[in-house]
């Protein structure tokens, strides 16, 4: 046999070889390592590992030491397919057990993000959970218009520890309604366009702007929960968060809870105030005694100052949301057309309602939560807080007492005293 022949088969044999031992290994294997997780949740080790089932809703680990002595709440995760539903990612990441004892609120964290926002979204994921939710693996919902990508599923999915869950907003949802002059809305957004306001010949931003205002809390992902935790892209927290924010909610009967207040840019909402007062006039019960009107009018209601609670961040009941008032107000602002024939925000249509339709002592203030969206800075006003929490924002970039802020009022309208070392704090 010549010498090439002989190299020839020495190489067949070698590659057989190679390929039997390979074969075996996978034939043996018991699966990747990321199934582990499935014994936790009833599934022995001993079965194959499952194939991706055809659902919304991925899960890590379910937690060892917390699931030994509490009651994690009710599981709304059990969503079937639907038209408004996805697919799953594989989650690879098993996570370390959530570490806070005592019982979970029935609550999500809710995002509304586009495919392109996954690297900013991610950054916002890793800042809550190890500033908050490793400690307590709350579920995370994502909605976006279009459907989610593949890159955008893995990313969050890997990061967030609790159940990720993808929705498709309903088209109706995220389109112009019949009742809305495109003529109209086109000069509204070329004129905008020209007075240079931000965002003001933007469709996508006013559909955005709607949905949040009105849609986001009707999404059936979020049926079954009680309490939401609104997180954007490219947001930073500051301090730990020991104690749990939607328990916080619960236990203390509180609907709406905020980080930041400011003034609106008037031109967005020149018509918002008139017909959030005709609503006032046709629908007198949906406004409590009690309420926070002050926070919004200087004159007993005859004028909005423009206050709102910045609601890139917010903490609130979802109930609120849905409740008669809050619906009625929006379908009557809907029909007003003011998203699209102005650029009414989702802000102040939620401030507007929370002053108007809850008792003051039903909105909080979550001083404790440090908090940036760009440009502005939430950095608890007290040394021993930041301390305690150990915060990393510099208090001169706190934005609470300067003049654009409005939380130097909502402490005066509802009789709080400030936190000591304000004075410092107001340039
Ligand atoms: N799916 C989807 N999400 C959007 C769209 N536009 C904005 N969003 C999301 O809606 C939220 C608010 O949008 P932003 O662009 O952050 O609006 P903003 O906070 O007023 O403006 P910025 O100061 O630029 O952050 C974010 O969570 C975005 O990811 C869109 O067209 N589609
Ligand atoms: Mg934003």
């Amino acid at each position: 046999m010549p010498a090439a022949a002989n190299v020839r088969t020495l190489r067949f044999v070698l590659l057989a070889f190679f390929s039997v031992a390979v074969l075996y290994k996978v034939f043996t294997s018991t699966g990747p390592a990321s199934y582990a997780s499935d014994i936790t949740s009833g599934i022995s080790k001993d079965k194959a590992p499952p194939t991706l089932p055809k659902t919304e809703v991925t899960e890590h680990n379910v937690p060892q030491v917390a699931a030994a002595d509490t009651d994690l709440g009710t599981d709304p995760s059990t969503s079937t397919s639907t038209p408004n539903l996805g697919t799953i990612t594989p989650n690879d990441k098993s996570f370390p057990p959530a570490i806070a004892s005592g019982k979970r609120a029935n609550a999500t964290f809710i995002t509304l993000a586009r495919n392109t926002d996954t690297w900013e979204i991610a950054k916002s994921i890793r800042h809550v959970e190890d500033r908050f939710n490793r400690k307590f693996n709350y579920d995370w919902i994502f909605l976006n218009d279009q459907p989610f990508d593949d890159t955008f599923k893995q990313i969050t999915t890997r990061l967030v520890s609790g159940k990720t869950k993808y929705g498709i907003i309903p088209k109706e949802h995220w389109s112009f309604p019949d009742w809305i002059d495109q003529d109209k809305a086109a000069r509204v957004r070329e004129d905008m366009r020209q007075r240079k306001i931000i965002y003001g010949d933007s469709i996508s931003y006013r559909h955005m702007c709607r949905f949040e205002s009105g849609f986001f809390f009707e999404h059936e992902l979020l049926a079954d929960y009680e309490y939401y935790w609104r997180v954007e892209p490219s947001i930073k927290l500051f301090c730990d968060i020991d104690e749990d924010p939607f328990k916080f909610m619960k236990e203390n009967n509180k609907k709406y809870g905020f980080a930041i207040s400011l003034y609106e840019y008037k031109e967005t909402i020149p018509t918002l105030w008139d017909t959030t007062k005709q609503f006032m006039t046709q629908f007198p019960q949906h406004i409590v005694e009690g309420n926070n009107l002050k926070f919004v009018s200087d004159d007993g209601g005859k004028t909005y100052n423009g206050c709102h609670f910045w609601s890139n961040f917010e903490i609130g009941s979802l109930d609120f949301l849905r409740s008669p008032a809050y619906r009625e107000y929006f379908k009557f602002l809907d029909k007003a057309g003011g998203f699209f024939y102005e650029r009414w925000g989702d802000a102040p249509v939620h401030s507007l309602a929370a002053a108007l339709f809850l008792k003051k002592e039903e909105l909080h203030f979550f001083n404790n939560i440090g908090y940036w969206h760009v440009p502005f800075t939430h950095c608890p006003t007290s040394e021993e807080d930041r301390e305690k929490y150990k915060c990393s924002c510099n208090p001169k970039d706190n934005f609470d007492w300067k003049g654009y802020s409005c939380t130097s009022r909502y402490f005066e309208v509802n009789g709080k005293d400030k936190p000591k070392g304000y004075e410092y704090q107001m340039n």
